[in-house]
């Protein structure tokens, strides 16, 4: 008998990853003028392509969709000539690389808005939230809600987003779904409380979400189309009533659409995985592709979850800020570097590509 390991190739949709490790999306607000990604992004990527796939960090479809300081867009050609840089260095390693295409809805700051305006959300409800805007920790702003004639820009948004992520060199995108931002604070009652065909019953949150999800299909095909789903986390102050009915629905109609990878934050993100209960094997035996499964995992926990055939690719998101060698480092259980907490969000190179590898340490 053969068993899994993280550590051997796996296919995606066409692509075969060379193991089941991948690179969560890390918000790390680096980008430059026009919000275009930092000139040390290829780096930083670069260095982390022995991941199995990479899934480069949320990245505004608008600037609507921008809720934090110095994060990357892809809807300008210089956003998308700057990407190109990343996607050449990933692939020149012989990585692949997915973008997560984000529209933050009310977690946002009018500093960040056109204008000035209003951030727009599903309903009028200002989100318990602060976000990083003016180099500091600030509340979001009293969000509108948008009209419904504004929602087919949005999927639009995010239609040509996937496009010029194509363009960029992009194996793929990952549609973020996750975390409290827009398209899950349509999917959770606690911040939609519309009364049209976006808002009520299970069937019209999701709507967006899976408006959305059919758009990029459309576009860039579903084999190049992930999501991120984040059932029951609190993050950016969002709740919902039926999480387990709502999401059992979108999955089975994300599983119709036959997209190549259902991306889940099992439990807060970031924080406790048994936050509240959620029987994540149901959203498991309801996809059919690949399913990636995120939040505190250990080797030791994704190899039992593996063995058990829980998901079938894992991602790490911490681990891979001060360990670029993060697979090789869990191949042969070799100790873990900390991250340094005060480069985390903003700044330059330090912090950003400057944590060496196991290589590089033993060579000094
Ligand atoms: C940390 C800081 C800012 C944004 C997410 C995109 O939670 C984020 C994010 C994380 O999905």
């Amino acid at each position: 008998m053969t068993d899994k390991t993280l550590f051997d190739p796996y296919t995606l949709g066409s692509l075969t990853l060379s193991n089941r490790v991948v690179l969560a999306p890390l918000t790390r607000n680096r980008a430059g003028t026009g919000f275009v990604p930092s000139e040390f992004a290829a780096t930083y990527y670069g260095q982390r392509a022995s991941a199995g796939l990479l899934i480069a960090e949320a990245t505004q479809i608008s600037q609507q969709g921008q809720g934090y300081q110095d994060t990357p867009g892809i809807y300008t050609q210089a956003q998308i000539d700057g990407w190109r840089e990343v996607t050449a260095a990933v692939h020149a390693k012989g990585g692949r690389i997915f973008l997560q295409l984000w529209h933050v809805g009310r977690v946002s700051h009018v500093d960040l808005q056109e204008s000035g305006a209003a951030p727009v959300a599903p309903s009028a409800i200002r989100a318990e939230t602060k976000t990083f805007v003016n180099n500091g920790f600030m509340d979001v702003s009293e969000p509108r809600a948008l009209a419904l004639d504004e929602l087919p820009g949005i999927v639009n948004d995010f239609r040509q987003a996937a496009a010029n992520a194509i363009a960029a060199g992009f194996d793929g995108v990952e549609i973020h779904g996750a975390n409290g931002y827009l398209l899950d604070q349509f999917a959770k009652d606690g911040a939609n409380v519309r009364t049209d065909a976006y808002g009520g019953s299970i069937e019209n949150r999701a709507r967006l979400m899976l408006e959305v999800t059919a758009a990029v299909v459309d576009e860039i095909g579903a084999e190049r189309t992930g999501i991120r789903i984040s059932p029951v986390s609190p993050t950016n102050g969002v709740s919902s009533s039926d999480p387990q009915a709502q999401f059992d629905y979108i999955v089975d109609q994300l599983d119709a659409l036959g997209i190549v990878y259902l991306h889940v934050v099992e439990g807060a993100t970031g924080g406790p995985r048994d936050v509240a209960p959620f029987d994540f094997d149901s959203l498991r035996r309801r996809f059919k592709n690949t399913y990636i499964a995120n939040n505190g995992y250990s080797l030791g926990l994704a190899t039992s979850q593996l063995a058990e055939g829980k998901a079938d690719l894992f991602a790490f998101g911490r681990p891979f800020i001060a360990n670029p060698d993060l697979v090789e480092r869990l191949k042969t259980d070799a100790p873990l570097a900390a991250l340094n907490p005060a480069t985390l969000f903003g700044g330059g190179a330090a912090g950003y590509i400057d944590y060496p590898t196991l290589a590089d340490s033993s060579a000094q």
